[in-house]
């Protein structure tokens, strides 16, 4: 199977998984779950959890048990896009070519829609039973990860480029690779090279997404710069997989080398 048919037989997979784990838009309180699932769905790429699902993979593991954690990491990832869109943040208006949350429902119910699916994605988490996941997750979205990166691109100190894109999206890639290999139960060091791989191959991911929008580091060093940088960092992030091997590996460098690649 060629990567982009992998790509979307678990895209696939986890849209069928999220809408078992969502409340039904049916149920009390409506309004709150169907905005839950206005921002989920149709979804975008859903590559954090195809890169937790290709990490467990390499690690030996089969598929669909990981579903629950590759799940939660695509919840909170849709959590900080319902937020960052927000009047208070971004004030955005349009997301994956539709209304934002906010635009559609209310800003109170978008707030709180990304609350609900915040504590839904721990929820999964806690039924998937692996502390070190909780930890791990808690840890790459707190105010050393994500929510940290975010304060730091609003306070506008754009000199801080590499330390807002590691955060804001080098730290979920992290953790959503490492969680792949925690589930799995891998001994420490190939729990290591997962993490260095997943933080490289997030940084790459926010390159390319400045090549694409013209933005961020693009504006700043300019566009070849950029393109030599996020060459060199997918090489070294490659270098982690030796370990794995390049049979069990294949799917996490076919996903790094599509990232590198990637036009949308
Ligand atoms: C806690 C509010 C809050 C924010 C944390 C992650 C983040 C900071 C904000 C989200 C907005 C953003 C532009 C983040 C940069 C990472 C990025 C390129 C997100 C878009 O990810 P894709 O391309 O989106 O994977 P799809 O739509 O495909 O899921």
């Amino acid at each position: 199977m060629d990567i982009n048919k992998y790509i979307k037989a678990k895209k696939r997979l986890i849209d069928k998984a999220l809408d078992r784990y969502l409340p039904s838009g049916n149920l009390k309180p409506q309004i709150i779950h169907k905005a839950m699932r206005y921002a989920v769905f149709p979804g975008g790429k859903r590559i954090r959890p195809i890169f937790t699902i290709a990490s467990f993979e390499a690690c030996g593991g089969k598929t669909n048990s990981i579903l629950p954690v590759a799940c939660a990491i695509e919840l909170i990832h849709n959590y900080t896009l319902i937020h960052d869109d927000l009047p208070c943040m971004d004030n955005d208006e349009i997301r994956r070519g539709k209304l934002t949350c906010h635009k559609k429902f209310s800003e109170s119910l978008a707030l709180l829609a990304g609350d609900a699916l915040l504590t839904l994605s721990f929820q999964l988490l806690s039924e998937a039973g692996n502390l070190d996941i909780i930890k791990e997750v808690s840890m790459a979205i707190g105010s050393r990860g994500t929510i940290g990166g975010q304060v730091v691109d609003i306070v506008k100190q754009k000199t801080e480029l590499d330390y807002i894109a590691s955060r804001k999206t080098g730290a979920l890639f992290e953790a959503a690779v490492k969680a792949g290999g925690l589930f799995k139960g891998v001994d420490r060091k190939k729990i290591d090279n997962l993490a260095n791989f997943g933080r490289l191959i997030g940084f790459t991911f926010q390159l390319i997404d400045d090549l694409i929008d013209k933005e961020g580091h693009v504006a700043l060093y300019g566009a070849g710069y950029v393109e030599k940088r996020a060459a060199l960092l997918t090489g070294k992030a490659e270098t982690y997989l030796d370990i794995f091997g390049k049979k069990k590996a294949k799917r996490l460098l076919e996903l790094s080398e599509a990232i590198l690649k990637r036009q949308s």
